[in-house]
This record gives structure tokens, sequence and C-alpha cells, in this order.
């Protein structure tokens, strides 16, 4: 099915590679050493004369710690492998007015999203498909965070929230020409345990902000940009591909399997899975 339904060329070599049976066979090798293990035990408890187990749990604990390292760079491919599918689930999140819609149009280089300097202007989430050297980005737009009587505004600010689960990135932006306020501080709070990168948006305006201060603060990634002078753009790009590292790497070993025989067992292989 991955196979059928994936929309660019790199995520149908995943699943080609996928198929081609490189998972069955960690798996496969995975369950051969945990039947080992388990039948060594069930021997050494039949016949315990012929077996010294005196280094045993020590022995016994380290390669279980193995198999369970194996399981977790299994479950990690699983993720970068939705993300090489489906692109970084990117949210863009702050109060009215902050800059979120020109920044999705600042990436997307075209004008997605209606912007103006009413605050509460974007009221429900907007996704524009990009991609960044070579990795690609579903980046969602959403409704500016804050207290609002406006029933419509509300349903878009209580979606804005409920997609924070869900992203795997989120691009947090304020607006530096003002003094932070309690919708970003309620913001922030909503987001600590995410990846998050903090956009000092504005930044041709005279600043009330300092990079450094938010560091501090929150010790998140800040980068200090402007969708006017375009300021930060390079640096906002670069950091989002250096933070899914692992994307890019299973995009050149992707390359490496596309040009060599796919026999060859790569050094890399832990990297892969
Ligand atoms: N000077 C300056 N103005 C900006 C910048 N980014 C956005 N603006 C202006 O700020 C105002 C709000 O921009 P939007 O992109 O609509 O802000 P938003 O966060 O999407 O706002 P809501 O949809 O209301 O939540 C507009 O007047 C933009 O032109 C920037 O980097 N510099
Ligand atoms: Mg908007």
């Amino acid at each position: 099915m991955d196979l059928i339904s994936s929309n660019s060329e790199l995520a149908m070599k995943n699943s080609i590679k996928q198929l081609s049976g490189s998972l069955n066979k960690i798996i496969v090798d995975l369950r051969d050493k945990i039947l080992y293990e388990t039948a060594y035990i069930e021997s050494a408890l039949d016949d315990p004369e012929h077996y010294d187990l005196t280094d045993y749990p020590v022995e016994l604990k380290n390669k279980v710690s193995d198999m369970i390292s194996r399981v977790d760079d299994l479950i990690d491919s699983f993720n970068s492998g939705h993300i090489l599918k489906e692109g970084i689930n990117t949210l863009i999140l702050g109060k009215p007015n902050a800059g979120k819609s020109s920044l999705l149009n600042t990436l997307s280089r075209r004008e997605r999203a209606i912007v103006t300097d009413i605050p509460g202007t974007t009221r429900d989430t907007l996704e524009e498909q990009i991609t960044i050297n070579g990795v690609s980005l579903n980046i969602i737009d959403t409704a500016g965070i804050r207290e609002t009587d406006d029933i419509v505004e509300k349903i878009g600010v209580d979606k804005a929230l409920d997609s924070i689960d869900d992203a795997d990135l989120i691009l947090f932006v304020i607006d530096s020409s003002r003094p932070l306020d309690e919708n970003d501080h309620f913001i922030i709070d909503k987001i600590m345990d995410k990846k998050v990168i903090i956009l000092l948006n504005k930044s041709d305006l005279v600043s009330k902000i300092s990079e450094e201060e938010i560091y501090k603060k929150y010790n998140k990634p800040v980068i200090s940009f402007s969708s006017v002078s375009l300021d930060g753009l390079k640096a906002l790009e670069s950091k989002i591909t250096d933070m899914f590292l692992k994307v890019r790497l299973n995009l050149m070993i992707l390359y490496i399997l596309q040009t060599q025989d796919r026999q060859v067992v790569l050094p890399m292989q832990r990297i892969v899975w």
C-alpha cells in the first residue's frame, strides 16, 4: 500500500527497499536471538549441572539492551519513513498578527495565505507542501492563538492547539517589535516538549526582544527573521534540514543504494534502520 500511495519518487524508493526484505531480515535476526536466549535459559533450568551461569546475567543484560536499542532504531526508522512519505508536519504557531501567514507565503514563495494587519485574519488551518534541500515539508498555517469570544475564530484557535500533538516540528512566530505578552507565554507552555524553532519575526523593525534573552528563557533554537527583508530565511532552512539530519542520511543512503548493487551490505546499515 505504501508503494502504491507514495507521492514522491523518494518515497517510492523507500517503499521498494522495505519490500526488498531488509526489514524482514532484521526482524528475523532479532527473533532468532531472542529464541536462542530463551532456549538457553530453559536448557539451563532443565540441566543446571551442565551450564555455568556465573557471568550469564550480565551477558544477558547487555544482549537485551542491545536488542532494545535495535527495536528503538526500528521505531525511529518508521518515524522517518513517515516523514519521507508525507513530509515533515510543520506547524506554524503564534499570536494574531505575529506574521504566521507571511511566513507560509515566504517559505512557499507564493501568496498562498491572506495577509492583513487585522489580528485574527487566518481562521482556519491552511496547508502547503514545500521542499527544502530535498526534504519535503507539509506546512500548516494556523489561526493566531488568543482568548476570543468570536465563535468562528475560537474554533480556529482550538484547531491550531489540537494540531500540536501531530506536529513533527513547530515554527513559533513571535512579533519581535512588541514585548512578549500572555499569548506568547501561553503558546510556549504548550509546546515545550516538542521540536521547536522560535522565529523572532519582523526583524526589519525596531526590536523589543533579543535572541539571547529568548534562548536563555526557553532553551530552543532562536532565529531572527523577517518576511519583508528575508533576513533569516537561509538560516531557517538550514536549521530545519539539520534538525532532520536522519531524513537527509536516509536520502543519501537511498541514493547509494540506487547507484550500487542493492545486495551490498552498507556499513551504515544501523543508520538506515
Ligand atoms: N515589518 C514587517 N511586517 C510583517 C512581517 N511579517 C508580517 N508582517 C505584517 O504583519 C501583519 C500580520 O501579518 P500576517 O502574516 O497576516 O500575521 P498572522 O500571524 O498570520 O496573523 P493572523 O492570521 O491574524 O493570526 C501584516 O500587516 C504583515 O504585512 C515582517 O517580517 N516585517
Ligand atoms: Mg494569518
